[in-house]
């Protein structure tokens, strides 16, 4: 009896224990792919029936792959057990089978299959031979790949698996992730720790996280990664380092991943003994040719170069007085040969200040339309500045047609409070990207530019500067994960909605309770209008603190004045803001005309860039009625206010998340409110120095002076660019 009873508590011992385990497991590390068991008992009882076995006829490491995340994603989510076959025998099959459109004949398969492409899928339930299954086709291994990951998408989010008629493929055709990474392990605005590149141990030990983060990458469909910074280091182009980066590329290559790297302009004289980098000398062109050969034997399938030239000191053509174009392509000639290709970023203004730097990546590139090889992208950030809260769209897209143009996107938070703010990145995305340029007249929009459908280009694509480091969680955030996970989505399909992304990834992410995710899909939503409020309303930009960009630095002022906040905001006594139509910059200009009518009349002008475009009176009436200065000063409060507001709805999850994550994103919640209330006194004491008028009655004095907000000073914060 007794030992019956010591057994019982044993036993129920245990089962609390696991069960505490199992609520602690949660840290982030398994991202979006966490495969628990699904939680709707209906659903549970369609996957087990449906989901019993995979039938498959090929072979080959990218299959295999698939094979491996369907067995043990479908083993977390329902317990079954996958086996594998050949052939369709009883109920429950998954059929993975690669057909080419030349093959089929039935009309509508073989429609789907070429639009499909080479990386594109299909996936239905289908009878076969009387018996119901599910099937994913597509024209190679990859497509295969991406089918799988959309099935457990399907699975995760617990939608019926009953009558699935899906067909998709990638608008875009480079998916790319950006690390500003260095050799030294460092981040360059990096706040998730440091490198998961462990440059010194590589090639001989691998980390298991490279797989997991080539899993993840697959699972949204990101097809490439530039391992190094933007600026750049030419020691990766030695031997040395070429080894280390193939045995990455060899664990990327599975899941369809290649990867590229940041080349030094300079390279040939740095690590190759020349006297030049001259992009005209035969010797540097010999040098790159060789390099690219090089490059090859130990990186079949390399993608290609991404370079930063003449621009924050980085060397380039210019240096030798040739243009962007023979620099750029002198490097697509070398990557030609082996299918390279080379990725020239636009974010490019030169060492002298220039009037208004929003306007120099035009003046540059505009003059260089069609002069690139065919095998050279330029990259172009979504705005003309710098990754703010809220920029205008970049007047280079749509005013290059003959150029491949892809989008340069932030994911990494520099601008955006780092990690410890929680701001979803998919509004800011699709903002940009659903903005129209009119270059081809109404219903140009930047998305078609730089999905290559606009202009017909072959190479077009994104980017993103990736937010992953060696946290456990990888983004330093739990939120911040949303930001990769909606990155790779928008790449894929730009069409899809940010609240439609953000349900999925909280629901694959955190739990398919109907509560919780319809609070997490709130806060994502509304998270980064609340941030522009609080850090930079009514287009206002680049007031950060100097060159870690942490927390508010309205007052920066002295040295070069574009790296300065007064250049931007331009507050004096009678008003505020970049007055950049015909009376002053003219940056404007850039636009084609329906967009500048837009933009030019304060009056019709949208009140989110009123300041990036007009400088006005304090006293401008707004289309709310208020004064501007009231209404900046409503802004602010607002935005600050809200962050309670998120705080408390996060509350109220309490008891439905696991403990260890909602902690965590409890006390993030907490720095934001205390860093959004920081930056609400600092930027409403410091423009009311110029604007001398009260607050508007109603709103609490800010606390402090704004002297003490000036003092504070943060040399360690993380993410510095080295050489500032
Ligand atoms: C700015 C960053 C700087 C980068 C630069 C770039 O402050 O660290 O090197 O952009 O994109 O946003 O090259």
């Amino acid at each position: 009896m007794m030992i019956k009873g010591f057994s019982i508590a044993c036993f129920l011992f245990l089962g609390l224990f696991v069960q505490v385990i199992d609520s602690q497991a949660e840290d982030g590390y398994d991202l979006w792919l966490r495969y628990k068991l699904v939680s709707n008992p209906a659903r549970l009882a369609e996957y087990r029936n449906n989901l019993k076995y995979i039938v498959i006829n090929d072979k080959s490491p990218v299959i295999d792959a698939a094979i491996e995340e369907l067995v043990n994603g479908v083993k977390g989510l329902t317990e079954n057990k996958l086996e594998i076959s050949s052939r369709i025998e009883k109920g429950g099959a998954v059929i993975l089978k690669i057909s080419k459109p030349e093959n089929v004949t039935e009309p509508r398969l073989y429609n789907n299959l070429k639009m499909i492409g080479e990386e594109g899928y299909i996936i239905s339930t289908e009878e076969e031979k009387k018996i119901k299954t599910i099937k994913i086709s597509a024209t190679t291994d990859k497509g295969l790949l991406y089918g799988v990951f959309h099935l457990l998408r399907i699975l995760q989010t617990e939608k019926s698996i009953e009558n699935l008629d899906i067909v998709s493929c990638p608008k875009a055709k480079h998916r790319l992730l950006n690390h500003w990474d260095n050799l030294d392990r460092t981040v360059e605005r990096g706040y998730a720790g440091f490198s998961i590149w462990d440059w010194h141990k590589l090639p001989d030990y691998i980390s298991p996280r490279y797989k997991d983060y080539a899993r993840a990458n697959a699972s949204v469909g990101i097809n490439g990664t530039v391992l190094t910074n933007v600026n750049a280091n030419a020691f990766v182009l030695t031997p040395q380092y070429l080894e280390k980066a193939a045995a990455l590329s060899n664990v990327f290559r599975p899941y369809g991943i290649r990867v590229y790297l940041t080349a030094r302009f300079n390279s040939p004289m740095e690590i190759g003994g020349l006297k030049t980098a001259d992009p005209l000398d035969a010797d540097v062109q010999k040098w790159w040719a060789d390099k690219a050969d090089e490059i090859y034997k130990y990186i079949p399938d390399f993608g290609g170069f991404l370079v930063k030239a003449n621009s924050e000191g980085q060397p380039g053509p210019n240096d030798y007085g040739r243009t962007h174009a023979e620099g750029a392509n002198m490097l697509a000639r070398a990557l030609a040969p082996h299918g390279g290709v080379v990725i020239w970023r636009a974010f490019v203004y030169s060492n002298e200040a220039p009037d208004d730097r929003a306007k120099q990546a035009n003046n540059e590139f505009v003059p260089l339309d069609g002069k690139f090889d065919d095998n050279v992208i330029l990259q172009v950030k979504n705005g003309a500045i710098d990754f703010q809260p809220r920029e205008p769209f970049h007047p280079l897209f749509g005013a290059v047609p003959h150029t491949n143009l892809m989008m340069e996107f932030q994911i990494t938070q520099e601008y955006l409070g780092f990690a410890t703010h929680l701001v979803y990145l998919a509004p800011l995305y699709k903002e940009c990207l659903y903005s129209d340029t009119y270059a081809k007249g109404k219903g140009s929009y930047v998305a078609g530019v730089v999905d290559g459908s606009l202009f017909k280009n072959e190479h077009s694509g994104f980017s993103g500067v990736s937010n992953i480091g060696t946290d456990r969680n990888w983004t330093g955030s739990h939120f911040a994960q949303s930001n990769w996970y909606a990155f790779g989505r928008l790449a894929w399909d730009n069409s899809l909605m940010p609240a439609d992304i953000a349900e999925e990834w909280t629901r694959m992410t955190f739990s398919n309770d109907s509560n919780v995710v319809s609070t997490i899909k709130e806060i994502m939503m509304a998270s980064r209008e609340i941030t522009v409020s609080y850090m930079t309303p009514l287009g206002l930009h680049h007031i950060m603190g100097s060159n870690h960009h942490y927390g508010p630095g309205p007052w920066v002022d002295g040295g070069r004045p574009d790296w300065t906040s007064v250049n931007y905001h331009k507050a004096d006594k009678l008003g505020i803001g970049f007055n950049r139509t015909e009376t002053g910059s003219n940056a404007i200009s850039q636009y084609f005309p329906e967009v500048q009518t837009m933009f030019s009349d304060p009056n019709l002008c949208p009140d989110k860039y009123l300041l990036w475009f007009h400088h006005l009176s304090w006293d401008f009436k707004m289309k709310s009625g208020n004064t501007l200065w009231e209404e900046m000063c409503f802004k602010y409060y607002r935005g600050a206010d809200s962050v309670k507001w998120i705080r408390n709805q996060w509350k109220s999850l309490d008891g439905k998340i696991d403990p260890e994550r909602f902690a965590d994103v409890d006390a993030f919640l907490g720095i934001q409110q205390k860093e959004a209330i920081w930056w609400r006194n600092a930027c409403v004491l410091y423009f009311q120095s110029f604007s001398r008028r009260s607050i508007p009655e109603g709103l609490e004095q800010p606390s402090g002076t704004l002297m003490e907000y000036e003092k504070m000073n943060f040399p360690y914060a993380p993410g510095i660019k080295p050489s500032w």
